[in-house]
C-alpha cells in the first residue's frame, strides 16, 4: 500500500498549443483517485499548484518564450515536489513537459538531502535536451532533461539541486531529436533506448538492465511519462505526435515491470492536451497505465525476484 499524492501542475506555457492545463481535471475526471484507491492505496489529492507571478527575465534566444511563467512554475513545483516527498509517492498531473523542470528539481533536492541518488526515467518521443540556447521551437517542454543533467545555460532558473549523473538517467521510446540535443546526447553517457533499439530487443531486456541499477545503487526512481511515448493512433490527445510510438501492449509490460520493481518514488504524466483527445480515451489510457504501474493485474504470480 502507497500513500499517493496527486499534485495537478496545470502549465500550457510550455509550447504553443492550448489546452493541457486541462490536463490535471481531466485526470480527476477520468478516475484516478478511484483507481488508486481500488488497488487499495491511499490517496491524497493536494488540487492544483498555483504558481506566483513571473519575473521579468533576460534571455539572449529570442526564439524562447514564457520563460517568466516557467521559471516561476519551476519554483512552485519544485517545492512542491520535494515537499511531497517527505510523505508519499506524488504523482504530478500536467499539464506539458515544462513541468518536469520544477519536478525534477523537487525530487533531485529531497534525493540529496536524503544522502541517495536519484534517477529518472524518461518515456518519450523526444529527449527533452535543448538548452534556452539551443531550442530552435523556443518550447521550454524541450529542456527538462537537459536541465536535470546540468546541462549549463539555464541561468535564469534556480541552479539545479543535485545534477542527475548521465549513467542515472535512460530515456526509452525515443524517435524525434533535434540536431543540438544529437550532439550534446552524443557528449553523455545517457542511456537513449530508440525505437530502433524497442524493435530489435523489445521493452524487457533494456528495462531490467536499468532498474537493476537502480536497485544497487538503493536510488531513487522518479519516471516521466510523456503521452507522446505511446503511438498517436491510441493516444491522440496530444500536441506533438510523432509516428512509430509504443503500443499498448509494451506501454502496459513497461508500468508493470516498474511495479513489479517496487523502485518507482515519483511520476509526472505529461503533455495530456484533453482538447485534442477523443471521448476521453487518452486520459482514460493514461490513467489504465497508472493503474498498471500501481500494481493492477490479472493473475498474481511470482514476479522476478529483485
Ligand atoms: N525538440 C523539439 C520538439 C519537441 C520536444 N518536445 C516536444 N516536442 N514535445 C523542440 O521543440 O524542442
Ligand atoms: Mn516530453
Ligand atoms: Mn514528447
Amino acid at each position: 500500500m502507497t500513500h499517493c499524492i496527486l499534485i495537478g501542475a496545470p502549465v500550457d506555457e510550455g509550447q504553443r498549443r492550448p489546452g493541457c492545463l486541462m490536463g490535471p481535471a481531466a485526470y480527476r475526471v477520468a478516475g484516478l483517485a478511484s483507481t488508486l484507491a481500488a488497488l487499495g492505496h491511499t490517496v491524497e489529492d493536494r488540487g492544483d499548484v498555483a504558481p506566483a507571478p513571473g519575473r521579468d527575465q533576460a534571455c539572449a534566444n529570442p526564439a524562447v518564450h514564457h520563460l517568466p511563467e516557467i521559471v516561476a512554475w519551476t519554483e512552485a513545483l519544485a517545492a512542491a515536489g520535494a515537499t511531497a516527498m517527505e510523505d508519499g509517492l506524488p504523482i504530478f498531473l500536467g499539464g506539458d513537459h515544462a513541468l518536469a523542470l520544477g519536478t525534477l528539481a523537487g525530487v533531485a533536492a529531497h534525493a540529496h538531502a536524503a544522502g541517495r541518488p536519484q534517477f529518472v526515467l524518461w518515456l518519450d518521443a523526444h529527449a527533452d535536451f535543448h538548452t534556452l540556447e539551443t531550442s530552435v521551437s523556443g518550447n521550454l517542454h524541450g529542456t527538462p532533461m537537459a536541465y536535470a543533467a546540468g546541462r549549463p545555460g539555464f541561468d535564469p532558473f534556480p541552479p539545479f539541486p543535485a545534477p542527475i549523473p548521465a549513467e542515472n538517467i535512460c530515456m526509452f521510446g525515443i524517435r524525434s531529436v533535434d540536431p543540438a540535443e544529437l550532439s550534446a546526447l552524443r557528449e553523455t553517457e545517457i542511456t537513449v533506448n530508440d525505437m530502433r533499439v524497442l524493435d530489435e530487443h523489445g521493452i524487457v531486456a533494456p528495462l531490467r538492465a536499468f532498474l537493476d541499477r537502480v536497485r544497487a545503487a538503493q536510488g531513487l526512481l522518479h519516471v516521466s511519462l510523456d503521452v507522446d511515448f505511446l503511438d498517436p493512433s491510441l493516444a491522440p490527445a496530444v500536441g506533438t505526435t510523432v509516428p512509430g510510438g509504443t503500443t499498448f501492449r509494451e506501454a502496459h509490460l513497461v508500468c508493470e515491470l516498474l511495479h513489479d520493481s517496487g523502485l518507482m518514488t515519483s511520476l509526472d504524466l505529461v503533455e495530456l492536451n484533453p482538447f485534442l483527445d477523443e471521448r476521453g480515451r487518452t486520459a482514460k489510457l493514461m490513467v489504465d497505465l497508472v493503474g498498471s504501474l500501481m500494481g493492477r493485474k490479472v493473475f498474481d504470480r511470482p514476479t522476478r525476484s529483485y
